[in-house]
C-alpha cells in the first residue's frame, strides 16, 4: 500500500486558473484535448524522488471538469516528469475515464513486456522521450532506441520534447526513430526569431523529410514573449505548421500548465487561439478531431495513423 505523504508545492509554482473564461470559439463535435496532465493528488500518487519541481495537485476530476466546460469530448493525458516512471496517476485517470482518455507514459528501459501490455490495456498509446535538460537528468539514446523497438508491436508512437536550440544535435536521432513521432509544443521555437528563418526552417525540414513526424501546435503561453490573451507572436509558427502539415497536427491545452513562471494562462483564451492558427473549419476538424482520432482511437477513425503515414 502506498504511504500517505503531503507535499509542499514550490514557492514559485502557479496554480491553474479555477475559473477560466468561456471560449467564444465553438469546438467541433468530438474534439480532443491532446496534451494535458494530471498531478497526484500527492497523498495517493506520490511525486518522484528525482522530480525537478513539486507542483500543486491537479487531479483527474478537475481535468474532467475542464473538459466539459471547454467542450472537449476526450483527452490525451501525458505523463509529466514530476511523476517519473511511476505511471499510476495516469493509469488511474485513464481507467476512470470511461474510454474518453488515452495516455502517453514515461517508461524506463527495464520495463517488462507484461507491464507494457498492462499500460496498453489501461489506454496508453505512446511513450514520451524528454530532452529538456531542466526537466530530466539524462536521456540515454541507446535505451530510448531499445524502448522504441519494443513498443512497435503495440502500435504505439513516441512523443518527443526538446527545445529548438538542441534540434540540430538531435535531428538524426529523431529522423531514425521507427514509429510515428509527435513533437511537443511546436519544437519550442524562439519566437523572437522569424517563423521563416533558419531555426524554424530546420524544424519544418524535419517534418518534410520524415512523414512519420507529427507536431502539437500547443503552448503559445509557454513560447510567447508578447503574452496573453492573444499570444500574437506564436501565431505565424503554429499557422505555418498547421497549413503545411494539416494531417499531422494535434492541439491541446497543456492543463494544468506545469512550470509556467510568467503567468497562468486562461484555458478559455487558449481555445480562442485555435481559429487564429487553423483558419478554416476543415483545418480545425483535422487538428481537433480527425488527427487525434487516427492516432489515439484508430479503431474509430477508420484509418490508423500508421497506415496513412507508414512506419519507417
Ligand atoms: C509540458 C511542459 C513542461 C513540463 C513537463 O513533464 C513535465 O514536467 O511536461 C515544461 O516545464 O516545459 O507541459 O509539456
Amino acid at each position: 500500500m502506498r504511504s500517505k505523504r503531503t507535499y509542499q508545492m514550490d514557492e514559485s509554482w502557479r496554480v491553474f486558473d479555477p475559473n477560466p473564461t468561456q471560449p467564444t470559439f465553438t469546438l467541433p463535435p468530438g474534439a480532443v484535448d491532446a496534451h494535458c496532465h494530471v498531478f497526484g493528488p500527492g497523498d495517493r500518487f506520490p511525486y518522484a524522488e528525482q522530480r525537478k519541481y513539486t507542483p500543486c495537485d491537479a487531479p483527474k476530476e478537475k481535468l474532467q471538469e475542464l473538459r466539459e466546460f471547454l467542450g472537449f469530448e476526450r483527452n490525451v493525458i501525458v505523463q509529466a516528469s514530476c511523476h517519473g516512471t511511476d505511471n499510476a496517476a495516469l493509469v488511474d485517470a485513464l481507467e476512470q475515464s470511461e474510454g474518453r482518455a488515452r495516455g502517453v507514459a514515461f517508461v524506463a528501459s527495464d520495463i517488462s513486456d507484461t507491464e507494457l501490455d498492462e499500460l496498453h490495456a489501461a489506454g496508453v498509446r505512446g511513450v514520451r522521450f524528454n530532452f529538456v535538460k531542466r526537466l530530466v537528468d539524462s536521456s540515454p539514446r541507446e535505451s530510448l532506441l531499445d524502448i522504441a523497438d519494443r513498443i512497435q508491436r503495440l502500435g504505439w508512437h513516441i512523443v518527443i520534447y526538446f527545445e529548438a536550440q538542441d534540434l540540430s544535435d538531435l535531428y538524426e536521432f529523431f529522423a531514425a526513430l521507427p514509429t510515428t513521432v509527435v513533437v511537443d509544443h511546436i519544437g519550442r521555437p524562439d519566437v523572437t526569431r522569424s517563423a521563416d528563418g533558419e531555426e524554424f526552417d530546420l524544424f519544418v525540414r524535419l517534418m518534410q523529410e520524415n512523414d512519420n513526424i507529427w507536431c502539437k501546435v500547443t503552448c503559445p503561453d509557454r513560447l510567447s514573449q508578447s503574452g496573453p490573451p492573444g499570444y500574437e507572436d506564436v501565431i505565424p509558427f503554429a499557422k505555418r505548421i498547421v497549413e503545411t502539415f494539416p494531417d499531422r497536427v494535434l492541439w491541446g491545452t497543456d492543463w494544468p500548465h506545469p512550470n509556467l513562471k510568467s503567468h497562468m494562462p486562461d484555458d478559455g483564451h487558449l481555445v480562442d487561439f485555435i481559429p487564429k492558427i487553423a483558419k478554416t473549419s476543415e483545418l480545425q476538424a483535422k487538428l481537433l478531431v480527425n488527427n487525434p482520432l487516427r492516432l489515439y482511437w484508430p479503431e474509430e477513425s477508420g484509418t490508423a495513423a500508421t497506415e496513412s503515414e507508414g512506419q519507417k
